[in-house]
């Protein structure tokens, strides 16, 4: 796959309808793993035929392997839309692609560059090294920027350092665009960047906070990782080789809040929503997407199942999981204006169900820690400060604690930030729900939504013990009693 190649490809085939070497780079991306390049790249490739001016500079903060694949190739990748047939279609939005560790001058020129007026970060959320209120300045990354701040490695530490540069140089600041499953994802975004800069230079602190913008926005497509036989499935019919192509479903939303100070791209001449009802719409996602997904995940892998689609099959899970989005997660939601609950609820379920996809349960069930939280423990919250029950929200937060005992006593690491607090909880689990349970809560950086609730605490407790040993006839034991209980 190159620029060369492009003109060789089977009609069928969807191409960049632009002149790549007429546009220029605008945008700055943190984070080009596959979502990225399956959503907001695509949104940029149909915007660039009339907007030229805002091509991607891809930058990986660790790793070298998306730049030593996608160089080569000019930054051409294939998107495979996977509907029945899947849609194969080249994506040209990146025109550069560079790893931090690595091209530290060419990342800093591209941060200082005029022509870069946004920054865009898809970095999962430990990316963000966040705190309660700011940024987390004990989590290494951090540190190692505060002591370093021309050697950044963190997102936040690479964000302020171009930000210096700029001022230094007397240029307005970027926008930064946070495009990760978080609530409020750009106010937290700026609280990290302005908290962080504010222990270098308040002075700095003051300047971005006035002049900077940090719009909030809502990400939505389900985005399996690549695999082996979506390669070959792509060489096939492609008749050349792309070493690392990406799949999604057919369905994208992008919704994100207007508030872009340093100017920004027709976003919504290629179908963005731009909405000042944001928070409706983050949460509504992470809610009644994210939240049945991670649901899915622990209780559909202890279950011994493997992707979502298979999930759906079962009766047991995938009746419990809508009446958790019907009946619990629901009405704890203020939607905007236009969204009907059970209408997005129906069509959730439909694309949980599509089976040209093949979702694992195990890339879902990555990062607990950081993802448990804001999916399920903000509901739990609301739900309790609105005195409703939390039996049936707390089964997936169980399932999740009985899934890191799983792992931790299997001598299994864990992909998740926290591995090593929760493989010792994990391990020294007993089966006991109260000792167990316990163990967990202490992690307050978790549990923080709903700390010290004994409501809480009791139901978790509950749930844990629902689950009895866990086994997959267990599990579906406890998903019949919990599913039927209440009828809120
Ligand atoms: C998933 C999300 O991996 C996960 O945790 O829940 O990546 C989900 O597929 C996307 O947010 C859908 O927009």
């Amino acid at each position: 796959m190159s620029d060369a190649t492009l003109r060789r490809l089977p009609v069928q085939v969807q191409r960049p309808a632009y002149d790549r070497d007429a546009t220029r780079i605008g945008v700055v991306h943190f984070g080009p793993g596959a979502f990225h390049r399956a959503h907001q790249a695509v949104y940029l490739d149909d915007l660039l035929a009339s907007e030229p001016d805002w091509a991607i500079c891809a930058v990986s903060l660790h790793s070298a392997g998306v730049r030593d694949a996608l160089q080569p190739q000019h930054g051409l990748y294939t998107l495979a839309l996977m509907d029945e047939p899947p849609r194969l279609r080249v994506v040209g939005a990146i025109r550069e692609v560079l790893c931090a560790p690595q091209q530290r001058d060419a990342v800093m020129a591209r941060l200082a560059d005029p022509a870069v007026r946004l920054v865009t970060l898809t970095i999962t959320e430990k990316g963000y090294c966040l705190s309660a209120d700011g940024v987390d300045a004990a989590h290494p990354d951090i540190a190692h920027d505060l002591s370093a701040p021309d050697a950044p490695v963190s997102a936040i530490g690479w964000l302020v350092a171009g930000l210096r540069a700029r001022r230094a140089a007397g240029l307005a600041p970027y926008t930064m665009l946070s495009c990760d499953n978080l609530a409020d994802n750009g106010l937290r975004l700026r609280r990290a960047v302005v908290d962080f800069a504010r222990r270098l230079d308040p002075a700095l602190a003051d300047w971005i906070d006035a002049e900077a913008s940090f719009p909030r926005s809502m990400v939505d497509s389900i985005t399996p990782a690549s695999d082996d036989a979506l390669r070959a499935r792509v060489a096939d019919a492609l008749g050349v080789e792309d070493v690392w192509p990406v799949q999604r479903e057919p369905y994208m939303q992008w919704v994100v809040e207007d508030d872009f100070r340093a100017g920004r791209p027709a976003f919504e001449r290629v179908g963005v929503v731009m909405s000042d009802e944001i928070a409706g719409f983050d949460r509504a996602k992470l809610r009644l997407l994210n939240a049945p997904h991670s649901a899915l995940a622990y209780l559909g892998s202890l279950t011994g199942l493997e992707t979502v689609a298979e999930a759906m099959r079962d009766a047991a899970l995938a009746g419990f999981v809508e009446r958790l989005m019907r009946a619990d997660i629901a009405p704890t939601l203020a939607l905007p204006e236009g969204l009907d609950a059970n209408a997005y609820i129906d069509a959730i379920l439909e694309r949980f169900r599509n089976p040209a996809i093949v979702h694992r349960l195990s890339q879902i069930a990555w990062d607990g820690s950081q993802k448990v939280p804001v999916r399920l423990l903000g509901t739990i919250a609301d739900a309790l400060a609105a005195d409703r029950p939390v039996d049936r929200l707390c089964l997936p937060v169980a399932g999740w604690l009985r899934f890191v005992v799983r792992q931790a006593q299997a001598g299994v690491t864990l992909v998740d930030p926290m591995d090593a607090a929760l493989s010792h909880a994990g391990r020294a689990a007993t089966g006991d729900a109260a000792h167990d349970v316990a163990g967990f809560l202490a992690l307050e950086a978790v549990f923080a939504p709903c700390a010290g609730d004994a409501r809480f605490a009791a139901a978790l407790r509950g749930a844990y013990a629902a689950l009895g040993d866990a086994t997959p006839a267990a599990v579906r034991a406890a998903l019949a009693t919990v599913a039927g209980e209440g009828d809120a």
